[in-house]
């Protein structure tokens, strides 16, 4: 299978990364535009992946639906998330998405590193994912 030219691969998936600021829902259209979705995190190993881009970015996790109720994009209720200490919090009662902070602000090292914010605010870059093309 191949990846999109500028897409990078990581096992079966092809993550596209910019570096514009949007918010959630902006890079959630930003994705879909691109037959693709905001990152779904599957596995250690793909966090792990995502880790070593070290940035801030969105991640395809919101609770808008329900609150407190954290659902994947494509309609999954999170299982066990890598939350950082003390969130999900809900902060001023407006935080229904989430992104990941990891390897990027010292204090939010180590794995457990989400972080629920509000939805308006523009982050710096996001990962697109996509099933991988592949040829048969
Ligand atoms: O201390 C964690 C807390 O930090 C900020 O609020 C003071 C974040 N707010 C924004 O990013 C807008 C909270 O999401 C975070 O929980
Ligand atoms: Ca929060």
């Amino acid at each position: 299978g191949t990846c999109p030219q500028d897409w990078m691969r990581f096992r079966c998936n092809c993550y596209y990364i910019s570096s514009e600021h949007k918010t959630w829902t902006e890079s959630q259209q930003y994705c879909r535009d691109r037959e693709a979705d905001l990152v779904i995190i599957e596995t250690r190993q793909e966090q792990e992946f995502l880790n070593t881009l070290s940035g801030t970015f969105w991640i395809g996790l919101t609770d808008t639906e329900k609150e407190g109720t954290w659902k994947w994009v494509d309609g999954h209720t999170l299982q066990s998330g890598s939350w950082r200490k003390g969130e999900p919090n809900n902060a001023q009662g407006d935080e229904n998405c989430a992104a990941s902070y990891c390897g990027f602000h010292h204090h939010y090292s180590g794995s457990q590193c989400w972080n629920d914010q509000p939805c308006s605010i523009k982050l710096s870059w996001r990962p697109c994912r996509a099933t991988m093309v592949s040829h048969v």
